[in-house]
């Protein structure tokens, strides 16, 4: 059987045998695809009116023959994590939670999306029937049915009140992490999910790879003030399309990466949403902060133009020398010298 790409392959198992001329890639798996950034959610604004947004996104992408959009992180709300309350029920925190996916508010969205034949990703508060609380994101088909769910891995932020800062981040009180990268088939090829923080790990990008993954949905909501370092405020558009044009390009994946921007309750929040390919190009942007549409049409045939050359994971990678990046979670720098060099 030869590779989609009509090359022989290489004879025998033998990686290294010889090539028998350049990659002939034939693009032929298109796929319409759809940043649907958000401008701010109030923190009292009805999940109805939000839900009214989503469809204004989605029907405006369905006009546009979209086959896939893909919405922030939390889209249903605020991001309450800015939030710090003693008791949990002063901000009536369970208020920002589904209970069900799709659910009473949201179900009108996954109707009208499977009446279009338009698939999408979506973020929320999740909130499990035994008390888990969980950053989600979810991804339905184009034909309405739930292909999974992801559980974001990587929780920034802080537990506890710190008033210091001059609004909170506390993932890391309201949420659990989730503790796999699962990939699905769908949409012609293999999808994965990450969410927000996630996006500036390497392992993420590595991990959904392994997992066969061709393009990697990304909700953010990201503040541009880091009250840690205040320094890293004037690049954080920089950082966020570098780590994900990184993790495009070193994975051979187009990853579309969605805001939900602009000033929301006080805070000054990144758009810069965006559709990247295997080729590390940002290839749709958003032009501004509120909600918009940001269309590209991709092909998933070209990422194996880098999985199957630089990147041929089977190939080159070396994981009996990496053992270092599971073996520990902190780095282990080498002991003091005893005497001066
Ligand atoms: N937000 C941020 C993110 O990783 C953050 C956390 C804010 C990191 C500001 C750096 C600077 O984009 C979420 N929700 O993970």
């Amino acid at each position: 059987m030869t590779s989609p790409h009509n090359a022989p392959e290489p004879q025998g198992t033998d990686p290294d045998a010889a090539a028998p001329g350049p990659l002939d890639t034939q693009l032929s798996r298109p796929l319409r695809v759809a940043a649907a950034q958000l401008g701010p959610i109030g923190r009292h604004e009805a999940r109805a009116s939000v839900v009214d947004r989503l469809l204004g996104l989605l029907s405006q992408a369905h006009d546009a023959k979209v086959e896939l959009v893909v919405f922030p992180e939390l889209a249903l709300t605020t991001f309450f994590p800015r939030w710090f309350v003693e008791g949990e029920e002063d901000l009536d925190l369970d208020s920002f939670y589904e209970t069900e996916m799709p659910g009473p508010e949201t179900k009108r969205l996954f109707d009208k999306a499977k009446e279009y034949g338009v698939g999408f990703c979506l973020g929320y508060a999740e909130l499990t029937p035994d008390g888990h609380r969980y950053n989600t994101q979810i991804l339905v088909e184009r034909d309405g049915s739930v292909v999974g769910k992801y559980r974001k891995v990587h929780l920034p932020g802080h537990r506890e009140h710190e008033p210091w800062r001059e609004f909170q981040h506390l993932e890391r009180r309201y949420f659990e992490p989730g503790d796999t990268f699962p990939t699905w088939n769908a949409f012609g090829g293999v999808v994965g999910m990450a969410i927000c923080n996630d996006r500036r790990w390497p392992e993420t990008y590595r991990c959904l790879a392994l997992g066969g993954a061709e393009l990697i949905l990304i909700g953010y909501n990201t503040p541009i003030h880091y009250a840690p370092d205040p320094s890293q405020d004037a690049l954080a558009g920089h950082h966020n399309h570098l780590v994900m044009q990184a993790g495009a390009y070193q994975n051979g994946c187009f990853v579309i990466g969605v805001a939900k921007g602009g000033n929301e309750e006080g805070v000054n929040s990144l758009a810069d949403s965006c559709v990247i390919a295997p080729t590390g190009r940002v290839v749709a942007l958003t032009a501004h902060t509120g909600d918009e549409l940001a269309i590209a049409d991709i092909d998933l045939d070209l990422c194996a133009n880098y999985k199957e050359t630089l990147f041929q994971f089977e190939r080159y990678r070396r994981p009996e020398v990496y053992t270092a990046i599971t073996a520990q979670r902190g780095p282990t720098p080498p002991s003091p010298n005893t005497e001066d060099r």
